[in-house]
C-alpha cells in the first residue's frame, strides 16, 4: 500500500509539470476554459508576439506577418506572451488549421487582450488562429 501511495504522489507531481496555458481578460466575462484564466499581473514577461491590424483579411501570410514575429525562439521554461493589436477577434491555438492539438488554446482574444503560455518542454510548437486559416506561427523551445 505504501508503494502504491508513492506511485500516486509521483503521478500527481508529473501531472503538475505540464504545459501551463494562461490567459488574461480585459474584463471579467467568463471564457470556455475558466481554469486557464490568470490575472494580468501573472503574465511575467513583456509582449513577445503581436497580432497586428487587418490580419483578419488574407494577405499577411504572403509576408509571414500574421503573427509578428511568426517564429519565436525561447528557452525551455520560458513564457510567450501574445497581444491582439487588431480590432477583430483572433486566437492562439496549438497545431495547424484542420489539425488542432490540445496543448494550448487562447479561445477568442478580444482586441488588446493578452494570452500567455509557459513552455516547459523542448520542441517545435505550431499554432494558428481558429478564425482565420491563413494565420500561422511557431514557437521553438530550445
Ligand atoms: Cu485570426
Amino acid at each position: 500500500m505504501i508503494y502504491l501511495g508513492i506511485i500516486g504522489v509521483i503521478a500527481v507531481i508529473l501531472a503538475s509539470i505540464g504545459l501551463q496555458a494562461d490567459t488574461t481578460e480585459t474584463d471579467t466575462k467568463e471564457t470556455d476554459n475558466p481554469e486557464t484564466k490568470i490575472e494580468k499581473s501573472e503574465i511575467t514577461s513583456e509582449i513577445d508576439v503581436i497580432m497586428p491590424n487587418k490580419v483578419s483579411r488574407p494577405g499577411c501570410e504572403k509576408t509571414d506577418s500574421c503573427y509578428i514575429p511568426s517564429v519565436i525562439t525561447i528557452k525551455q521554461g520560458e513564457q510567450v506572451v501574445w497581444l491582439n493589436e487588431d480590432v477583430a477577434f483572433h486566437s492562439v491555438t496549438s497545431g495547424l488549421y484542420g489539425n488542432q492539438t490540445d496543448l494550448f488554446d487562447s479561445g477568442h482574444l478580444d482586441p488588446e487582450e493578452q494570452y500567455a503560455v509557459t513552455f516547459d518542454e523542448k520542441g517545435d510548437f505550431d499554432y494558428f488562429c481558429t478564425l482565420h486559416p491563413w494565420m500561422a506561427g511557431k514557437v521553438l523551445v530550445e
